[in-house]
């Protein structure tokens, strides 16, 4: 991971997750590495990414609340049985302020379904920013 606040100083990447409060802007395309960038004015995020295959992402956005809610104490919606759930993480950026962005490893395939999802919360805590905000973004890699 490469930590800049300069975004001019930043490397190359195969696209870009940008943070909000509440919310992630997604343009990504196949590859293995990402930008992240958090354009937030008050709280600091991250984006864990998640790979859900080939599982259309009308599915994956209907089953996303109750599968990370489950928590690992749960077993998976049913439309989510056939995932790897050791291979479920397909990158993650570290955290950063509002106005912090760096790069990070994150794989990519074409045709594959992701979310992007935050597990940081407010500076005044509270539920993490996925179930206090709904933070994630599923998307498709064309
Ligand atoms: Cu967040």
């Amino acid at each position: 991971m490469t930590e800049s606040d300069d975004e001019g100083e930043l490397p190359e990447t195969d696209g870009t997750i940008t943070a909000v409060d509440y919310d992630f802007e997604v343009d990504v395309q196949a590859g293995d590495s990402f930008t992240f960038r958090n354009d937030s004015s008050n709280q600091f995020h991250h984006a864990v990414v998640f790979n859900f295959g080939s599982i259309d992402p009308a599915t994956v956005e209907e089953n996303l609340p109750a599968f990370l809610e489950g928590g690992e104490e749960q077993p998976p919606p049913p439309a989510f049985e056939d995932l790897d759930f050791e291979k479920l993480e397909s990158g993650h950026a570290g955290v950063f302020g509002p106005g912090g962005a760096g790069t990070a490893i994150g794989t990519f395939q074409s045709g594959n379904t992701y979310a992007a999802i935050c597990f940081i919360q407010d500076r005044t805590g509270g539920p993490p920013h996925a179930f206090a905000y709904d933070m994630y973004e599923v998307f498709q890699v064309d």
